[in-house]
């Protein structure tokens, strides 16, 4: 039976269904298609996608947010954005770049010393473990700021930028070996790698391009600028790179177009950089023997350069680990098979695809078989001695992905607005399908691992024109979900995408992702260290010295460890505040008006706020996540006192309140205390009767709510204190306390039983 219809068949069967089943209101399935204008098609893309609350997608995809200089995080097939990770660009949500420990990690991308507050963010890569995806780590490029994000995924957070040493423009990375050992980054417009000026005259012997192999320590997280090195190349504009697998494991591949070496000038009566740089037929792709590199880099082989080594073209020809092959014009995107046999090449002005074969290429370096040399003696070799096959598929092909099955890849077709299908064994064309509009880059699961998952598609469309309610000139991205399961493809559903140009996305198994729900206490989320001005509830304090107040604080339901920091017109005033709770997804925020502060504190972490306190005023601050029935009640004030001004008194009893509490109140408030720990006490019983113990979310919970039950043990103790100095005031507040602790420790143990209610715990005693 064909796909199609299958399709309609169990359309069919769904629509049986409905005429006789009222259980989703009055109107039937077919009136609501009718409404909706709906086909059985639609229908069936919509169940393909749909995902019931609670539901977990399949994979998750990790796509670049261009401009934004961010990441964008969503599911397949249900296309839901789950987050945005930022990387080269502030965001207050995460307090990335408002807190002090993330202000280091985006210092650490200052180019020429100066701050940058944004990155045109294009490859990301999933680090790798013998070629599959193995979900640890994950890598960005700057193509504007020749830079690299590292980002940490147990916890989806940057947590290193790198700087390029030696490029003012890249675009081939972020590409990872199979084994992670490196990241590579290849320049895009060729400049002085010293960095200095030079006239265009001198554009063929002062310019060049460059390939980096950024080395990755996997056991830190971290890349290692010490151990990384680059090689010199032409000053062709070289572009995407990707990393050998399996038998052609330790090389790596890069197109380059305007090979021409044009360099433009409008201005000067010249025609554009388009005209000079699409001149000649062919460009040249590269073809690199890195591993060879590393151990001539070790052997003492390079110069520095900016402090950083660099294998000079001359040395690379002398030891054999550099070579180069015409490619049709203008090409894009080059993609190792999962197999690592073929190199598939895309030319934006061509009708075909080019599959290299890796085979072929050894041999001709083998036997010394080369056409000729490009003008900086670099050995080329024929097109036709290392070529397997071209495919035509249609206009503008840009980028490959492959699919499960063995020989089937997909091409984005830019100027036909087309996804192919095709065998690049048998240089066969299987299908085709329209996409909506102008696609990039294409992607399928792992597609670009050794073990691809097939069964979805993302199309990256460049322009969305018509498919969405119009939100003025500027129109969101276009990702296309489609399905290729079967043996046509089969659009799915069109989502917007309101961020950035997203060049491309990498997904991955959500199985293999272990993000972890806490910090362990007092964690500094940036270095993944323990945060040394961390302090547990009980221990928060002020220090003062001349001219610096520092606050060493906490935060848990529902208030905030100081609430009254005083401090002198000019002093420099930094918090550190930690998040004090164990429960999941208990984050709180902090903000400070008129600072431009605000922290994002998940359980366990801490972070800290620096500010000049140099304007005498009174400064709320309050919790900026609403996370208790007291969320706004989470509140406190930085009081700045004018310079030269006394400080006040400040004791427990110097306040005025608004309020005065008698006898009369304590009683009341007492006895909804005891009332309250009734309820407390049966679902206690309850937890404890079962297995519970054998449910990590439920131990979790308990963890949780024995810490509550303390502090209200301990607010209990301090009002029967003052009840008995017959300060009413005191007490009054004191039980109010206790009975906060209660509710809070109530409503976790609730959860708790809900939870071993839904999920079939057993009675034990
Ligand atoms: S590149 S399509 Cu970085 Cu193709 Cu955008
Ligand atoms: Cu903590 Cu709102």
């Amino acid at each position: 039976m064909n796909l199609l219809l299958k399709c309609s068949a169990a359309a069919a069967a769904l629509l049986s269904l409905s005429l006789t089943s009222t259980a989703f209101g009055a109107e039937t399935l077919e009136q609501l298609m009718k409404r909706r204008n709906l086909t059985q098609k639609d229908l069936m893309a919509a169940a393909k996608t749909y995902t019931p609350t609670g539901g977990r997608d399949e994979f998750l995809a990790f796509a670049s947010g261009g401009q934004a200089g961010q990441m964008i995080v969503y599911g397949v097939p249900s296309m839901r954005i789950y987050k945005y990770i930022s990387v080269f660009t502030p965001e207050p949500w995460q307090g990335f770049g408002f807190d002090e420990e993330s202000k280091k990690v985006l210092a650490q991308g200052k180019v020429d010393g100066k701050d940058l507050t944004w990155g045109d963010t294009h490859h990301p890569a999933i680090s790798e473990t013998n070629g599959d995806y193995d979900g640890q780590y994950l890598f960005i490029n700057d193509k504007a700021n020749p830079r690299i994000g590292v980002i940490n995924l147990h916890d989806f957070e940057t947590t290193q930028i790198v700087v390029n040493p030696i490029m003012r423009s890249e675009h081939g990375g972020a590409f990872v070996t199979p084994n992670t050992e490196y990241v590579i980054e290849t320049t895009q417009y060729p400049a002085p790698l010293d960095g200095k000026y030079a006239p265009l005259e001198e554009f063929n012997d002062k310019f060049r391009g460059a390939i980096t192999y950024w080395k990755f320590n996997r056991e830190k997280g971290k890349i290692e600028p010490e151990n990384s090195f680059s090689i010199e190349l032409p000053p062709y504009s070289q572009d995407l790179a990707d990393a050998g697998k399996g038998p052609s494991d330790g090389w790596s591949f890069n197109n380059s177009f305007c090979t021409e070496r044009y360099v433009g000038g409008i201005e000067r009566g010249r025609p554009p950089f388009e005209a000079g740089c699409s001149a000649n037929d062919t460009d040249l792709l590269h073809v690199i023997n890195w591993k060879k590199a590393a151990e001539l880099v070790k052997a003492g082989k390079a110069t520095k350069i900016n402090g950083h080594d660099v294998l000079s073209i001359k040395t690379a020809v002398e030891e054999g680990i550099l070579f180069l092959i015409p490619e049709s014009k203008s090409p894009h995107g080059v993609d190792v098979s999962p197999d690592g046999k073929y190199i598939i090449v895309g030319g934006k002005l061509d009708s075909a695809v080019s599959v290299f074969s890796f085979d072929k290429i050894m041999a001709a370096i083998k036997d010394k078989k080369f056409s000729s040399k490009d003008p900086y003696g670099i050995p080329i070799i024929d097109m036709k001695d290392a070529l397997h096959v071209q495919v035509p598929l249609g206009l503008g092909p840009l980028h490959t992905q492959f699919d499960s099955k063995p020989c089937v890849a997909y091409t984005s077709l830019y100027v036909d607005s087309m996804v192919a299908k095709y065998d690049y064994c048998e240089g066969k064309v299987l299908d085709k399908i329209s996409i909506h509009y102008n696609i990039g880059h294409l992607m399928t699961m792992e597609g670009d691992s050794v073990h691809p998952k097939g069964k979805y598609l993302v199309a990256l469309n460049k322009l969305a024109i018509d498919r969405f309610n119009p939100v003025g000139p500027l129109h969101p991205q276009n990702h296309q979900l489609i399905d290729i399961s079967g043996d046509k493809m089969e659009l799915l559903y069109d989502m917007p995408v309101p961020l950035g140009e997203p060049h491309y996305v990498v997904a991955i198994s959500q199985d293999k992702l272990k993000p972890s729900v806490r910090y362990p206490y007092g964690t500094d989320s940036r270095t993944e260290q323990k945060h040394p001005q961390s302090v547990r509830p009980g221990s928060e304090r002020i220090d003062r010295s001349p001219g610096k107040v520092e606050v060493f604080g906490t935060l848990i339901r529902s208030h905030i460890t100081p609430e009254i920091v005083e401090v002198e017109e000019g002093d420099e005033v930094i918090f550190h505040l930690t998040n004090a709770e164990r429960a999941e997804d208990e984050t709180h925020g902090f903000a400070i008006n008129a600072h431009n502060i605000n922290l994002s504190l998940e359980p366990g972490k801490t972070a800290s706020a620096r500010i000049v306190a140099d304007r005498p005023g009174v400064y709320p601050y309050y919790c900026t996540e609403f996370c208790s029935a007291l969320h706004l009640e989470m509140q406190g004030y930085l009081m700045v006192r004018p310079k030269g001004t006394k400080a006040t008194a400040a004791s427990a009893t110097s306040a005025k309140e608004g309020q005065t509490y008698t006898k009369a109140d304590f009683d009341k408030q007492w006895k909804s205390c005891e009332d309250t720990q009734a309820v407390i006490d049966q679902v206690v019983g309850y937890i404890t009767s079962t297995n519970y113990k054998d449910f990590k979310p439920v131990v979790d919970l308990v963890d949780d709510a024995t810490d509550q039950l303390n502090f209200a043990a301990s607010a209990k103790g301090k009002a029967d204190e003052f009840a008995k100095q017959q300060n009413w005031q005191q007490a009054t507040l004191w039980a109010g306390q206790w009975w906060q602790y209660q509710v809070k420790a109530a409503d976790i143990g609730l959860r708790a039983k809900t939870y071993l209610e839904e999920h079939g715990a057993k009675k034990i005693k």
